[in-house]
């Protein structure tokens, strides 16, 4: 039988034209957490059909299905990725192996695109302004706020995380570097998402991560 050594977590709002490759994709050792916020498309019985653990979040948002996925979680690490088929998850250990191996405490995949679609231009200038400003209060060397990630589950746990919304990978990166914890960018490609975009890819979106990350940022610079 092969050991888990890493849950991820897929945080998921109607999926159902993604997840059949999302959770083909898994790499051995790996077990497929999907959280599904209510998907009205078949989301969650497309997971149950694939052998992906399915846990059901009702209250909304990103944060809150990431900690769900967190808190269901057994496996020694965790890593969390879109459910979009925008990133691919045959590329976790890039993130995932750092962590294991024990050179890093918290691995950010940084999205390379691999069209000019992947990331629309309001998306990716409002990330670059937000790494300078995260360069600029921690000194960690990042360019991206990647959404896929690793990290040790109970190091994570112990964050003790309280965002449930767009803001929590950002108090996920925040409260790690102020507990020194080794942070590592490495490459991830970026392909143009599956089926309709929610967060970043629409203007409403992006206004509400913005408005939800920069709340954290006021309190980390108090
Ligand atoms: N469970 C849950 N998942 C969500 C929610 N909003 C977004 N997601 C999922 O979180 C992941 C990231 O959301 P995306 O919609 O891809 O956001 P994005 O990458 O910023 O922008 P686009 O890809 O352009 O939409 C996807 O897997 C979504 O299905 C939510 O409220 N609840
Ligand atoms: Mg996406």
């Amino acid at each position: 039988m092969t050991v888990i050594h890493t849950d991820l977590v897929l945080p998921c709002l109607n999926e159902a034209a993604a997840l059949p490759w999302v959770l083909s994709r898994l790499p051995e050792g790996y077990r497929a957490i999907v959280v599904d916020n209510g998907s009205t498309d078949g989301s969650a019985e497309i997971a149950a059909a694939a052998s992906a653990q399915v846990v059901h979040e009702t209250r909304r948002g990103f944060g809150a299905a990431a900690h769900a996925g967190l808190l269901a979680a057994t496996a020694p690490m965790i890593a969390f990725c879109d459910a979009d088929a925008s990133m691919d998850p045959a590329e976790l250990p890039l993130v995932v192996d750092p962590v294991r191996a024990g050179t890093a405490d918290l691995v950010l995949g940084r999205r390379r695109p691999v069209t000019a679609k992947s990331w629309p231009l309001h998306a990716r200038l409002a990330n670059s302004s937000l790494s300078w400003r995260l360069r600029r209060i921690t000194g960690v060397n990042i360019h991206d706020l990647g959404p896929m990630r690793a990290a040790r589950r109970e190091s994570v746990l112990n964050l003790d995380l309280r965002d449930r919304r767009s803001g929590y990978p950002l108090e996920m990166f925040l409260k790690a570097a102020e507990a020194n914890w080794r942070i590592l960018e490495v490459d991830t490609t970026y392909s143009p998402r599956v089926g309709r975009s929610k967060v970043t890819g629409t203007v409403r979106g992006t206004l509400i991560a913005i408005n939800d990350m920069s709340a954290l940022l006021r309190e980390t610079r108090r």
